[in-house]
């Protein structure tokens, strides 16, 4: 195939997922677009068409690209996931495969610090408590009682310092908030004090905003004695993943006063979120919005079709993820 365009002979690409405008709109001529919502949808998709599907796009984080998945596809050469973070893409057996990885990062990195600083000032300043209390009328009998939390007095643990984790601490810094991180190694990016040892940062902050990559190796890694060095004024907000926090473990946390309070946007099992959390006051709960404005997520959808219009147009990758074993064209 000459570089730059795509062959003349058309390309058969599965959408994997929920289908949306651009994805739907995104391929021109030059491919046959096939659908599968679900597991079962692809199941279903006859022999012969999974024989021709040579690239996939992956549109939700609920849909796994896993062994499964992708050994029903022969000829497969690129999964295109939606979203930065890629657990349920089996990327490991994607490289032993020689099958191309690409996720979208960058595109929703400020997005999601936004909610990320929202969420924090939201817990502590209790904004979704206090709506209520306006709504309801009480403010007629009497001011909003002051909130015990508060950004002022406040020292945070970034969990995860990449491309978001800097992020939430370029705006902590416009918020003359101190900030230090934990991360496996240091990052040449920032000059913020590193933690090599989670506990050790929990002692030394009060608040921890976690945005490390779901995944084995940080599966459960906010645990028990991470709330416990945390202490009773600690403050967990989570933009990562459910499966990074221990969640019957925050639960506890939180019902004895071990730590003070948490804003969640993900959660161990979504959609269903611990009825004991729903029904505390000292929680913020957010439905895994952290990327979910219309902007960002065009810009999402787009990055996925382009990642895979790159690729059958002879040229590289956009976005290849670290496990991809694509070499340069
Ligand atoms: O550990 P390092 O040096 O690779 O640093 C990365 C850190 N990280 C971890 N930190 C502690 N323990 C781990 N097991 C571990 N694994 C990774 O997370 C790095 O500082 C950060 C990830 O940064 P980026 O790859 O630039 O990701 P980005 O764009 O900031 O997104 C983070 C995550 C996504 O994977 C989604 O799950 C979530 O945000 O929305």
């Amino acid at each position: 195939m000459a570089a730059g365009s795509i062959s003349s002979e058309k390309i058969d690409l599965l959408i994997y997922g929920p289908v949306r405008p651009i994805l739907e709109n995104g391929f021109s001529d030059h491919f046959v677009v096939h659908k599968a919502e679900t597991r079962g949808d692809l199941e279903r998709l006859t022999p012969a068409i999974r024989e021709k599907i040579r690239g996939v796009a992956v549109t939700y984080h609920t849909v796994r690209a896993d062994k499964e998945s992708l050994s029903q596809l022969p000829k497969i050469e690129m999964v295109a996931s939606f979203g930065v973070g890629y657990d349920h893409i089996d990327a490991k057996y994607a490289a032993e495969h020689n099958i191309i990885v690409t996720n979208t990062p960058d595109v929703l990195t400020e997005e999601v610090a936004d909610v990320a600083m929202g969420l924090l000032i939201s817990t502590l300043r209790e904004f979704i408590k206090a709506d209520r209390y306006v709504r309801s009328g009480l403010w007629q009998t009497q001011n909003y009682p002051l909130s015990v939390g508060s950004l002022r007095d406040r020292k945070v643990g970034i969990v995860g310092m990449g491309r978001i984790g800097q992020a939430i601490a370029r705006r902590l810094d416009a918020s003359l908030v101190p900030v230090v991180y934990h991360s496996r190694n240091p990052s040449k990016d920032v000059s913020y004090k590193h933690y090599p040892d989670l506990i050790e940062m929990a002692k030394a902050v009060d608040t921890l905003m976690v945005i490390v990559p779901g995944g084995a190796s940080t599966n459960k890694m906010i645990n028990a004695e991470v709330f416990k060095a945390l202490g009773p004024r600690g403050v967990l907000v989570n933009v990562a993943r459910g499966s990074v926090v221990d969640e019957p473990a925050l639960v506890q946390a939180l019902k004895s006063g071990t730590i003070l309070a948490a804003g969640l946007d993900v959660f161990a099992a979504e959609p269903t979120v611990p009825d004991e959390l729903k029904a505390m006051q000292n929680v913020v709960l957010l439905p895994h919005i952290g990327s979910a404005s219309v902007v960002t997520r065009n810009a999402m959808d787009q990055l996925v079709v382009d990642n895979l219009k790159s690729w059958f147009s002879g040229k590289a990758p956009l976005t290849p993820v670290a496990e991809t074993p694509f070499k340069g064209r």
